[in-house]
Order: structure tokens, then sequence, then C-alpha cells
């Protein structure tokens, strides 16, 4: 894929924390356009999408945190992403807190219901995201995100209706995991996600890991979602995120993780989740992100053979 469209989504409604609404304009500021079109891809910038108007959302268990705001975003990335999936460009999403996969995965989980082929998700995050209204102990809709695309009960309010398409919790595999809250744990085992924590990584490196799944997506012919919280990094390196968790990954595993990726030609749809510009130190995290960015669209040191699945 040689086309790529970016689209803004400054949602920050789904923490307590302020200051993702300006991740966007950060990768914007960052260069992040100029490393793709550097890479001789055609590039299109639609710039900021924007929230719906709820004020019909209501949840009877617990108390998701400004929960209107982010049904708005939810309902306006749904429609974004489903068009943008049905195009010849792969879009990248800028968020934006992670809140904003609500709308990304699930858009992308009914453009490919519709298209006839099956939808996978790497989710590469400290974090599960796995939550529910009723588990989640922080009413932070930027950790439910995962849990909502799978299909997990009680999110109606987001959409106003139940999803047309739910991701198979089968075909989704989280790397770098290091803070899981205990219900949401055994949530994430009941649904039979791959996930794999930091210690993981640590033993089997990046690699190990990666390839099955790449292989499994290349199999069933699926399409891959990939959505990058910032915290999936160790926070030395990358400091401009509201929940920091020590011992993330290291700059070249996630570089690997971005160019096996790259290499596999399989990604068809990209989320930047979680930058906040107000925490970050003289933009390194945003450029980090647009660097690693770069990596997953063919940046690279020297050429070698492409591997094939
Ligand atoms: B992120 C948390 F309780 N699990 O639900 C929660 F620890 O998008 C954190 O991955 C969620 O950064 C983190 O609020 C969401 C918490
Ligand atoms: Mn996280
Ligand atoms: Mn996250
Ligand atoms: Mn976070």
């Amino acid at each position: 894929m040689d086309k790529i469209v970016l689209l803004g989504a400054p949602v920050e409604a789904g923490n307590h924390q302020r200051g993702c609404l300006m991740g966007p304009d950060a990768y914007r500021s960052a260069g992040l356009p100029e490393n793709l079109a550097a890479l001789g891809l055609n590039l299109r910038d639609l710039g900021n999408a924007e929230p719906l108007t709820v004020v019909d959302a209501r949840s009877p268990i617990g108390k998701p945190f400004e929960l209107q705001k982010v049904a708005g975003w939810t309902r306006s990335l749904f429609a974004h992403a489903r068009t943008l999936a049905q195009g010849d460009a792969l879009p990248v999403y800028l968020g934006g807190d992670h809140s904003m996969s609500l709308g990304t995965v699930s858009g992308h989980a009914a453009a490919a219901q519709e298209a006839g082929r099956p939808l996978f998700v790497l989710w590469l995050d400290a974090h599960a995201d796995f939550n529910t209204f009723e588990t989640s102990e922080t009413g932070h809709l930027h950790g439910m995100p995962l849990a909502y695309a799978c299909g997990l009960p009680g999110f109606e309010p987001l959409l106003g209706e139940s999803l047309v398409a739910t991701v198979d919790p089968g075909r989704v595999c989280i790397l770098g995991l290091r803070s899981v809250d205990r219900s949401e744990g055994r949530l994430l085992r009941d649904a039979g996600v791959e996930a794999h924590d930091m210690r993981a990584i640590d033993e089997a490196g990046v690699e190990r890991l990666l390839e099955p799944f790449l292989e499994r997506v290349a199999t069933e012919g699926g399409y891959l979602h990939v959505s990058l919280d910032v915290d999936f990094l160790d926070p030395v390196i990358a400091p401009g995120v509201g929940t920091t968790v020590p011992g993330g990954a290291t700059f070249r595993e996630a570089h690997l993780v971005m160019e096996m990726l790259h290499d596999s030609g399989l990604v068809s749809s990209l989320d930047l989740a979680e930058l906040n510009p107000f925490l970050d130190e003289r933009g390194r995290t945003a450029r980090l992100m647009s660097d690693l960015t770069a990596s997953l669209f063919g940046r690279r040191v020297l050429d070698r053979p492409t591997r094939s699945y």
C-alpha cells in the first residue's frame, strides 16, 4: 500500500488527564507527514475529525467518565473508519487518548465483515484495555476499547445500538503488558485473547512472539489493525503519556515490531494512541512515535530480502 491517509482524533475525554487533544498537532509538528512523504508514499492529511453531539448516552452500570463526549467521538470515528476502510489509502489515526479506538476498531470490524474478510488486531500497550463499565476501577473509557471491539456486554450506550460486527478475541494479540487489573485479567483469559507481558518479551523476544501471529493473519487472508499506545514504550524513552508504567519496550524492540509489520505487508490500518504533548519533553515522544511510524511504512537502514508470509 503506497497511499496513506491521516485523520486526527483529538479526543481526551477517555481519562481525567488533560492534554491528549494536542496529540494530532504534535505529530504534525514532529514531522510525521514529512517522514512518510520522504519514503515516497502518497500522503493525504484529512485534518482532524470532530465528535458528534450526544446527549442520550446513559449507563445503568458503573459510572463511565465523560460518557456523552466519548460516545460522540465513538460515533464519529466509527463512521470515518468504516468509510476509510473501503478506500484505497491506508488510514493512520492520530490520537487522542485510547478511547479513540472504541470507534476506529469497531469501524474497521464493520468494514471487514462487509468485505467478508476477518479482522485481526495487534494491541501494543502496557495495558490490556479490556475493562467493561462493570469491571473498570477508574471509569476511564481509554481502558475499555479492546473489550468493546471484542463485543463484551454493556457498551450499547456508546453507539446507541449493538455493534454490527465484533472482533474475534481469538484474532487479537497483545504485546507489552505490565498493568492488568484483576477482573480485567479474568475477562482476558475467559475470552481467550493471546496476551504477552513484558516478561514474555524478555524471554522470547518480540520476533518469536509476533511471527506466528502474522503467519495466521496471512493464512486467513485477514486485515490487520495495529493499535500503538505510547505506553507500550518504556517511559524513559517515551515520557509524553499520562499512564507511564516502568519496564516497557525498548527503542529497538519497538522498531523491530514496526519493521516486521512493514515486511509482512499485512497492516491495513493504524492507531497512534495516548500521546500527551503537555507531558512530553521537548517533543521527543512525538518524534519517537513518528519515527516508529516511518519504520512501519518502510524506513530501513539496509535493504534485505523480504520475508513472505
Ligand atoms: B490505556 C486502567 F485501572 N486499567 O482501566 C483503567 F489501571 O489506554 C488503566 O492503555 C487503563 O493507557 C489505561 O483505568 C488505558 C487502570
Ligand atoms: Mn496503555
Ligand atoms: Mn491503551
Ligand atoms: Mn495511557
